[in-house]
């Protein structure tokens, strides 16, 4: 089988959520460097794999493609046979229901978290100030989102039904800088429930360790 590439670094959080998906699959896999730092996610080059200059780009055989979640949806179609079979659903309307719930992170969870996830993980490295203000207006919109999956979890173990899928495996990468925050994941009783189950599959933890691991 060709190997995939997988292009940015690990530590960036829709690069993680491409990353769990081939592991899931089982899909051997190559990540090709893209140093942020000294602009290279906007060279000429990296344009032609990724046109708005961000981080991840895919390449598999001759296909390239660029948007995390529409190259996991590739990868669980394209290596329907192989790991994880269950990753995203068996049969059509499993399938509607772990889109409906992927819709869901991408629109409803991702805007709030993501802006979480920059001001609490990723301005303190930077050396950027908190806004304490953006911290307290975005935890306020993403507690209403978990009331409604904590809703959701207390009828399902996973948000598209028993088995875990990709609409879980999507939320991976931003609830991971979120999951010991007050008030939000552990303080529901269905969510902290859910988080510690898909925080424990192997893949999430063989992520996390490749975004501690150094740089080469
Ligand atoms: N919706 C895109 C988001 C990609 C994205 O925003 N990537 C960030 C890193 S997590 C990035 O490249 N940021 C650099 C920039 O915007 O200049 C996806 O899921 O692939």
């Amino acid at each position: 089988m060709a190997t995939v590439t997988v292009y940015g670094p690990p530590i960036s959080t829709a690069v993680s959520r491409v990353l769990t998906c081939l592991l899931e699959k089982d899909v051997p896999f190559q990540l090709a460097a893209v140093d942020m730092a000294k602009g290279q996610h906007r060279s000429p080059d990296f344009l032609k794999l990724q046109p708005f200059g961000k981080v991840p780009a895919f390449k598999d055989e001759n296909t390239s493609l660029f948007e995390s979640r529409a190259i996991c949806r590739y990868i669980c179609d394209k290596y329907a046979d192989q790991g994880y079979k269950g990753l995203y659903g068996r049969g059509l309307l499993d399938r509607a229901r772990i889109d409906q719930w992927l819709e869901a992170e991408s629109q409803n969870f991702e805007p709030p978290s993501l802006v979480l996830v920059f001001q609490l993980a990723f301005a303190p490295r930077m050396g950027v100030k908190q806004d304490s203000k953006v911290i307290e207006v975005n935890e306020r919109k993403l507690a209403k989102v978990l009331d409604v999956y904590e809703q959701r979890l207390g009828e399902s173990r996973f948000l598209a039904g028993d088995e875990f899928t990709l609409a879980d495996l999507s939320h991976l990468p931003n609830g991971h800088h979120l999951a010991n925050r007050e008030n939000l994941i552990k303080s529901r009783k269905n969510v902290g429930r859910w988080w510690e189950e898909i925080s424990s599959r192997p893949s999430w933890k063989k992520v996390v360790e490749m975004q501690s691991a150094p740089v080469s």
